[in-house]
Parts: structure tokens; C-alpha cells; sequence
């Protein structure tokens, strides 16, 4: 029988002093739940100090925006789980570090990161951190060099593949990402103002077939473990670090959907910024985004490519000149994902508070159609749209 319930503050507290790993876990006295996400709960765990210790998540058997008539599996927090310490083993200065995690009531310790903010708020508050897109793009090379084949023993990769199987987390990013936007549906969320520009997505035969292409790949292409949902939310930042946290959705998929998904919220931020700084303002903030989307890829690519040099396995996979081969077709795949992020946030159920946190509405409708502009153009052109210069000028053009 399942030993499932759900967790109130006492039972973090009581779970963080079995499972936190303190010395003296006594001093562990109060918790706090502060989940802002969309699925989980998330305690604080403090000591009797008031200084927060010990992180405690643990998945609802139900979507949380949305409630209990959206049932969710539990088994995403062995996933979440499980994907985070497979990336701390190639990424540890860029991975929260998971302490215990218990499938049965889907719960699991981390390191508290309260000396981090995440970076989404910080973005939104033109607050800058010189280091995180590299960052980035270190985290995002190590973690998806080392869970594809050019780095695995094709057993391994095999029974991994197996092991990330996450069909229900999947199925939202399914629908979500590649449905939704695309069609009259209730879970759509967006302005009456916009209605035009969501029925011109649904009328534009050329753009769902590039969207069908690339929910084909996101299907079927089990190139590395991804983290799979890696926005700016799911990071935490602080002077001169980058943690990823939240990695629910992970499971092998194309690489180009992480990079994809982490560009798109650059983007995001991008079109929100003339909402939260005014336009003239938010010139030098969009020309430092732009930066960012160049240095997260350069450092992707570069250390991809190194990687690729000095530790591919496979006799066939380490020929001179396929790792870049390899890498133009990420690339691509990655503009044609950023686009379809840029469009489900604007259009579809989930949102971001780059955009939706903008007061005047006649400028948030402007930011969203901004972004579903682009995210559209992106989708539809993403094969010729060959290095990150000529991303950075069609963005440049299309503002
Ligand atoms: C029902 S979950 C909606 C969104 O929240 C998560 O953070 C993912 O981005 C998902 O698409
Ligand atoms: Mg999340």
C-alpha cells in the first residue's frame, strides 16, 4: 500500500532532521511553505537561528495551479530526483545538490539555496549576474555531453533511456508546447485583444507543420537526458554561481529543446523589458540579453566540441568534424523550440511574470504580441537561421 500523504510543515521539519545530513539536526525547529510553482510543494526549513537550512519538495498527486481535478504522478519526484543527481555528477557547481529522495511519498531533501535569488526575478529587475549565461551554457554542455551516446556505453544510454521514460510530464510539454497554441483550447490563456494574432497562429499552415516537425523530434529524439523545462525560473543565481533546480520534466530527449527553452526565456525577458523599464530605458537591457543568448551558446558549443574531442567512446561518433555537424543540427533545433516557448508563454496556460507582471495592459499586449510575433518567425525560418549573429540580427529586425 502506498505510504503517500501529503506533507504539512511539522513533517518537513521532522523529515529535514532524519534526512537533512546536519550534525546536530535538532536545531531544525520550523518550517515554511513557500512553493510559488505550478506543481509541488516546497518547505523552508529553519533552525533556531531563523536562517533557513534545509529545502524539503515533495510532489502533490495533482497539479497545483490548477487543482485536484488535473491528477499528476507522483513518480515525477523520482524523476526530478534522479535527473538532478545524474547532472550534479557532470555538473556539481551548477546542479542543486539532492540530499534523499523517497519515491513512495515523492519527497525529496535538498541544499537550501537561500543565498541564491532566482533568476527570472532578477532579470525582470535588471539586475545582472556577468557570469550566468556562461554558466549556462557550461551546465547545459556537461550534462547533455555526458548523457548521450558519444559519451555513454550504448547499454548504459540504453537502460537510462529506459529508466527517464516520464510520459506524463511529457505529455504537458506535448500539449502544452506543440498543441495548445495551436488550436481553440480551453487551457489557452491570453488578452481578448490578442484574439487576431492567436487565430492567425492557428490559420498558418506552414508554421504548424514546422511545429508538428519539431513535437515529432521532441517524440522521438532520445539524444541526451535534458532537464526539460530549464527557464529562468528553474534557476537560482548569486553572485558569480548558477544553480539548475526543478528538473520534474526530465527524460532523453533533443538537445536543442533545452537550449531552446533557455534562449526562449531570454527572449521572453527581452520583449518584457520596455513593460518594466520604459523604451528608452530598456535599450542597453535588451542589448545585454542579446549578449547573453551569444555567450549561453558560444560556451555550449565551444565546450560541447572539447568535450566531444577528448572524451567521445564511440569509434563512429568521434570521426573528426561530426561533433559540428552534430552541433548545426542542435542549433537548429534550438531556434525552432525557442520559438515555440516564446508562443505557448504568451498564449497558453503557463505564463511569465516577464510579461504578465507588466501594469499598463495596452504594453503587456504589445510585449505579448511582440513575442508571438517572433517566437513565429523563429519557428518558420529556424533552418536558415545558421549561426547565433543571424538569430541576434532577426531579433534585432523583428523588434
Ligand atoms: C501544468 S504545468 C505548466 C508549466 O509549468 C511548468 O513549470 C512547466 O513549464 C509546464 O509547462
Ligand atoms: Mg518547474
Amino acid at each position: 500500500m502506498s505510504q503517500y500523504r501529503t506533507f504539512n510543515a511539522q513533517d518537513a521539519v521532522a523529515y529535514a532532521q532524519q534526512f537533512g545530513g546536519l550534525e546536530t539536526p535538532s536545531e531544525l525547529v520550523e518550517a515554511q511553505e513557500v512553493g510559488d510553482g505550478n506543481l509541488n510543494l516546497v518547505f523552508k526549513v529553519f533552525d533556531t537561528q531563523g536562517i533557513s537550512r534545509i529545502i524539503v519538495k515533495q510532489a502533490l498527486p495533482y497539479v497545483r495551479c490548477v487543482g485536484e481535478s488535473w491528477p499528476l504522478t507522483l513518480d515525477r519526484a523520482r524523476l526530478e530526483a534522479q535527473t538532478l543527481v545524474e547532472h550534479y555528477k557532470y555538473a556539481p557547481q551548477h546542479t542543486v545538490n539532492i540530499l534523499h529522495y523517497d519515491p513512495d511519498l515523492a519527497v525529496m531533501v535538498m541544499e537550501d539555496l537561500s543565498d541564491h535569488r532566482i533568476w527570472r526575478s532578477e532579470l525582470i529587475k535588471n539586475r545582472y549576474y556577468p557570469q550566468a549565461a556562461r554558466q549556462l551554457g557550461e551546465y547545459l554542455a556537461q550534462t547533455l555531453f555526458h548523457t548521450s551516446d558519444f559519451y555513454l556505453h550504448p547499454h548504459v544510454k540504453k537502460a537510462q533511456v529506459a529508466q527517464f521514460i516520464n510520459p506524463e510530464m511529457c505529455e504537458i510539454t506535448e500539449d502544452l508546447f506543440f498543441n495548445d497554441p495551436y488550436q481553440v483550447h480551453e487551457r489557452n490563456n491570453y488578452p481578448a485583444a490578442l484574439e487576431s494574432d492567436v487565430d492567425a497562429l492557428r490559420q498558418d499552415s506552414q508554421l504548424k507543420l514546422a511545429v508538428a516537425s519539431l513535437k515529432h523530434s521532441f517524440f522521438s529524439h532520445a539524444e541526451a537526458l535534458l532537464h526539460g523545462d530549464i527557464h529562468s525560473g528553474s534557476i537560482f543565481v548569486a553572485e558569480g554561481s548558477l544553480k539548475a533546480i526543478d528538473a520534474e520534466f526530465g527524460y532523453f530527449g533533443p538537445m536543442g529543446f533545452d537550449i531552446g527553452t533557455a534562449m526562449g526565456n531570454l527572449l521572453l525577458n527581452y520583449c518584457g523589458l520596455p513593460g518594466h523599464l520604459g523604451i528608452r530605458d530598456a535599450a542597453a537591457a535588451r542589448e545585454q540579453r542579446l549578449i547573453d543568448i551569444q555567450e549561453l551558446w558560444s560556451t555550449f558549443a565551444g565546450r560541447f566540441q572539447t568535450l566531444a574531442r577528448e572524451k567521445t567512446r564511440d569509434a563512429a561518433l568521434s570521426v573528426p568534424g561530426y561533433a559540428s555537424e552534430f552541433l548545426k543540427k542542435v542549433w537548429t533545433d534550438a531556434v525552432g523550440f525557442c520559438g515555440t516557448e516564446l508562443i505557448r508563454r504568451s498564449v497558453g496556460l503557463s505564463h511569465v511574470a516577464d510579461i504578465d507582471t507588466i501594469a499598463d495592459e495596452e504594453m503587456r499586449h504589445e510585449c505579448l504580441r511582440h513575442a508571438i510575433a517572433l517566437g513565429k518567425v523563429l519557428i518558420v525560418i529556424a533552418s536558415r537561421i545558421d549561426s547565433v549573429d543571424e538569430l541576434i540580427a532577426r531579433v534585432r529586425q523583428y523588434s
